[in-house]
């Protein structure tokens, strides 16, 4: 899901952001928090291979020069990033249906691409103060919301439902169709569990101009395109610690040069993410990228737009709007980023005006979390509240889950809840007609000793 905004504006500040080039590493790196290895063999080096995994450890040195080497400039330095291990001890099903319990038989799952802190907080590769927090973190049971071991599970189940969504979407299937092989997925390698595991959010599949908040509501008929561009916006959710992933799908060539610039712009707010950051900065990196494309219609070059009024967001146990908020274009109000804190790192990129308005029926809904206690007069309105703390509590829901829940005639107290201000509607956000958009999202973790990208896959 994505924050839908105001734009404040700030006075731009002269520092840069840091300079951080992906790098891909064969081993798996710093697992600093004593887990269980999780199948993969990348155990043995670990620790304290840390130092000169940058391009300058290529020319090898002792310790001595890479003492020297510590007083370089830091913008020269290039953070080491490792790779998303991914070796399931049982083989996915087709559709997904294996359970990722019963597919991870020590629960414990596929720790997300690292990257190494840069700069003033490089220390943290290698303190022991920060490892030992880690430590104390994962000492805590593993589907406890604090536990990484949590996400890393939500994470995984993330990858193995989009894995066969990404094969199996084909024009011609209705929306609702495609809500379902997500969701289905998603509930059977979650092992949906009431409020302990399930669905994170409604299943965003919004088309061409819409960027954000459609799922298709009861009764939908809509049938997808060859023409369409479609953004699969889904999250999965354990102990409340929701993974936040998008990416975008298209059928024709027309717009993979849109697609290639939402997927730099988000990578690039990734490696930008960093404890102390403010994400003020983050937002001019990400539009510099983004704008820096063009698509080509009927011989025309159409430049690509970020859409200004959409952000990325801080994400707390249960809520996926976490208060903080990390903007695609410059010049807008940033927060800064601290130790511990999860983000969805999303970014928009569109061939239209750059900009998106609430655009017809109203599909995702989230109880408030910080609602007031308000007098309910209408029966059906305290029964459907019941309903909602019950199946969703404060995670945001759509219409069809109210319908699966039991709740077919649901919309006359819906509307009360939303207009006492119980509820929070999201509707669709859609750029002007005729235009494209897309969309790519990751969920990061700033932990004490690195930047982990939870949801990497080799997708994208
Ligand atoms: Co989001």
């Amino acid at each position: 899901m994505v924050e839908a905004g105001v734009v404040e504006l700030e006075a731009a500040n002269g520092h840069g952001t840091e300079q951080v080039k992906l790098k891909t590493m064969a081993a798996e790196h710093p697992a600093a928090e004593g887990e269980a290895p999780n199948g993969n063999g990348h155990h043995a080096e670990e620790d304290d291979d840390s130092e000169g995994e940058g391009e300058e450890g290529a020319n090898g040195g002792g310790e001595a020069e890479k003492k020297k080497k510590k007083k370089k400039k830091p913008k020269k330095k290039k953070a080491a990033v490792s790779k998303v291990p991914q070796a399931p001890a049982l083989a996915q099903s087709e559709p997904p249906r294996v359970g990722l319990t019963k597919m991870f038989p020590n629960q414990q799952f596929p720790i997300g691409e690292c990257h190494e802190y840069l700069n003033a907080n490089a220390f943290r590769t290698t303190s022991e103060e920060m490892r030992a927090k880690e430590k104390e973190i994962m000492s805590e049971p593993s589907t406890h919301a604090f536990n990484y071991n949590a996400i890393r599970r939500a994470a995984e189940a993330h990858r193995q439902v989009r894995q066969y969504v990404r094969a199996n979407v084909k024009p011609g299937m209705t929306m609702t169709e495609i809500a379902h092989m997500v969701e289905d997925g998603t509930r059977a390698l979650i092992e949906e569990n009431g409020m302990e595991s399930g669905i994170g959010f409604p299943t965003g599949l919004s088309l061409d101009h819409c960027a954000a908040h459609y799922t298709p509501n009861p009764g939908d008929k809509t049938v997808l395109q060859a023409s369409n561009v479609l953004k699969v916006d889904f999250g999965i959710h354990v102990a409340g610690r929701i993974v936040d992933s998008a990416f975008t799908m298209t059928f024709e060539p027309t717009y993979n040069r849109l697609l290639e610039a939402v997927k730099d712009a988000t990578n690039t707010g990734v490696r930008e993410a960093g404890i102390d950051v403010r994400t003020n900065d983050i937002g001019a990196a990400i539009q510099e990228v983004m704008e820096s494309y063009e698509v080509e219609l009927k011989g025309k070059m159409i430049p690509v737009k970020t859409i200004r009024n959409l952000s990325g967001h801080s994400i707390n146990p249960y809520q996926i709007h976490g208060g903080k908020n990390v903007p695609i274009v410059r010049g807008q109000r940033g927060d800064k980023m601290e130790e511990g804190d999860y983000f969805a790192i999303e970014t928009f990129g569109s061939t239209g005006r750059g900009e998106v308005f609430d655009d017809g029926a109203c599909s995702h809904f989230a109880k408030q979390v910080d609602a007031r206690h308000v007098p309910l007069r209408l029966q059906s309105s305290k029964h459907l509240l019941n309903v909602i703390n019950s199946h969703f509590g404060t995670l945001p829901f759509c219409r069809r889950y109210l319908e699966r829940a039991g709740e077919a005639h649901h919309l006359l107290a819906l509307n009360d809840l939303v207009s006492k201000g119980i509820v929070q509607d999201y509707p669709p956000l859609s750029d002007i007609k005729g235009c494209m958009t897309a969309q790519f999202e990751h969920t990061i973790i700033l932990r004490p000793t690195c930047k982990e990208v939870v949801s990497r896959g080799d997708d994208y």
